[in-house]
């Protein structure tokens, strides 16, 4: 009898090894997301989410299209929703060499490189300055194209 129980807590402890084992690998998972961008300048999704226990997140843009960056680049850029309009507008600025981002724009949060037809770039960047629930948005600061490229960041 003694020893069938200690059999069952050793089954049991390894059971909850396991669990904490693989709660870490899923959760990964969930801090990596992937949009694509095409010729007709959209992304492929109007809302990305991640769980506020993602202490890094992983974008990566793929551009599914065949046109060059100069003519229909897209990239990734993340920022406060208020700020939208003010990075994009000075993303214009700094030009193409530039990822279309400005130097040292502190509304930027993250952003990827502008990839054209066939190319992709990822940016991982730490989610210690967002808020669980803040309002969040990712455009594409090509110019013009953020009208039609943008979307919601949800995190948490
Ligand atoms: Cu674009």
């Amino acid at each position: 009898m003694k020893l069938i129980r200690h059999t069952f807590v050793a089954v049991a402890l390894l059971g909850a090894q396991a669990m904490l084992l693989s709660a870490p690998a899923a959760a990964a998972d969930a801090c990596k997301l992937e949009i694509t961008g095409n010729d007709q300048m959209q992304y492929d999704k109007k809302e990305l989410a991640v769980p506020a226990t993602c202490k890094e997140v992983t974008v990566t843009i793929k551009h599914t299209g065949q046109l060059p960056a100069a003519a229909m680049g897209h990239n990734w850029v993340l920022v406060a929703t208020p700020d939208l309009m003010a990075v994009a507008n000075a993303g214009m600025g700094a030009g193409l060499a530039s990822n279309y981002v400005g130097a040292s724009d502190k509304r930027v949060i993250a952003h990827t490189k502008i990839v054209g037809g066939g190319q992709s770039d990822s940016v991982t960047f730490s989610t210690a300055t967002l808020k669980a629930g803040g309002d969040y948005s990712y455009l594409c600061t090509f110019p013009g194209h953020n009208a039609l490229m943008r979307g919601k960041f949800k995190f948490g």
